[in-house]
């Protein structure tokens, strides 16, 4: 139904998002699509490449006077930086490239990083030409696609929120009653966490990991609300939505799990202990007439919403580039050597809730699009009225 691809150096010239599949007719503004860039390179413990970039979109096909073609959504976002690296990141030849490497070649490859594999699978001597793509610079794209899924999903009435519950062996508590526009609270965090006294901390932690030239991990739970019942299918195993987001997930740069609901936890507890009793709940069209009375399962069963709020929380590991290098082999003459300390993050964990949040948008904008189809956005509405119709009659 929706596809999206990205293109993209993260020092050279720009960055492409293409997103194909969106009905017509969705209102799109360019700010729509800012905001969310702004929100990604927001986040205490970043380095000074945040400084350099304003990230902004320019639309360059299947947008006009505010709504949406149904054609292929083009986006391009300039990287400031590539001023600064026109002569390493140049796509012609240089003179002299025959006689040898461009300056900030790098050979001392990071140990946890694409460098070393994406050099050994790709035939290439210079690990810049693995990292450039590696880089989380092209997360930028996918949360430009994300936008456009994710204004898809507010025309319908559902959102995508997230914060921070981990960093660096610190727990944020998660509020006892959630905020209703969760974003609204974790974004005023510099470190998007709804528990202040956590943040300090983080903070503190952050701080001295920097002193150390070291890094750190944690963990987001991306919150999804006003789903219907029934995204994605319980009737093949690439329909089912928990494997279509957990795919989504896994693919965000240095992210190494994924739970849903109470995720490993489950295996721990009894059955009883796990499972979401149901009761009746007159009125409630979206989930049947019922809802949970928890919602331990995270908002799918059988690999299809419920209805209940979708709860995912993805676990990052440190960044690979440490300014207090790791040892390595320097791949130019197989010698013992320290890995190359670039300009880096200490921790770019807030930011990956901000991509989760993307990723999760185009699964959901993806499903949804799948179950309800429609060119249009008024054909789309038609279809998930008439769903919701349905489960009025049979259970109302
Ligand atoms: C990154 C290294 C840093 C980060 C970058 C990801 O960039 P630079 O090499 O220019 O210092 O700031 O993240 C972004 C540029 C971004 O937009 O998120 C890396 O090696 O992955």
């Amino acid at each position: 139904m929706l596809r999206f691809t990205t293109a993209g150096e993260s020092h050279g010239p720009a960055l492409v998002s293409i997103l194909e599949g969106m009905p017509a007719g969705v209102p799109l503004l360019a700010a729509d699509v800012d905001t969310d860039l702004a929100r990604r390179q927001q986040g205490y413990g970043r380095g000074r490449r945040m400084q350099i970039e304003t990230d902004r979109i320019e639309f360059l096909s299947g947008v006009r006077a505010g709504e949406t073609l149904g054609s292929p959504i083009a986006m391009l976002i300039r990287n400031s930086d590539w001023k600064n690296w026109l002569e390493i990141m140049d796509p012609a030849p240089r003179d002299g490239d025959a006689e040898g490497p461009r300056k900030r070649h790098v050979t001392r490859v990071r140990p946890g990083h694409a460098d070393l594999t994406g050099l050994l699978k790709y035939d290439r001597r210079d690990a810049r030409d693995i990292l450039e793509r590696a880089s989380a610079r092209e997360t930028t794209a996918r949360v430009a696609s994300g936008a456009v899924c994710r204004v898809l999903l507010r025309e319908v009435g559902i959102s995508v929120g997230s914060h921070l519950v981990h960093l660096g062996g610190v727990d944020a508590a998660r509020p006892v009653v959630m905020p209703g526009d969760i974003n609204a609270a974790s974004d005023a965090s510099p470190l998007r966490t709804l528990d202040p006294v956590a943040e300090a901390e983080m903070i503190t932690r952050i701080d001295a990991a920097k002193k150390d030239g070291n890094t750190l991990g944690g963990i987001c739970e991306v919150v999804v609300t006003g789903l219907p019942v029934g995204l994605g299918s319980h009737v093949s195993w690439d329909r089912r939505l928990d494997g279509r987001l957990g795919q989504a997930m896994l693919s965000i740069p240095a992210v190494k799990g994924v739970e849903i609901g109470l995720g490993f936890e489950t295996a721990r507890r009894t059955g009883a202990d796990v499972h979401d009793e149901i009761e009746a709940a007159p009125g409630n069209t979206r989930m049947g007439h019922v809802r949970r009375k928890t919602n331990r399962a995270g908002g799918t069963e059988g690999g299809m919403t419920t209805g209940e709020d979708l709860v995912i929380r993805v676990a990052m590991k440190p960044i690979s580039t440490l300014m207090r290098p790791l040892g390595t082999v320097d791949v130019a003459t197989g010698e013992a050597a320290s890995a190359v300390a670039e300009r880096s993050d200490v921790t770019a964990v807030p930011a990956m809730g901000v991509i989760a949040e993307a990723m999760a948008a185009f699964v959901l904008a993806d499903a949804l699009l799948e179950k309800f189809g429609g060119d249009s956005m008024g054909e789309l509405r038609r279809n998930l009225s008439a769903y919701l119709s349905r489960l009025d009659e049979r259970v109302g």
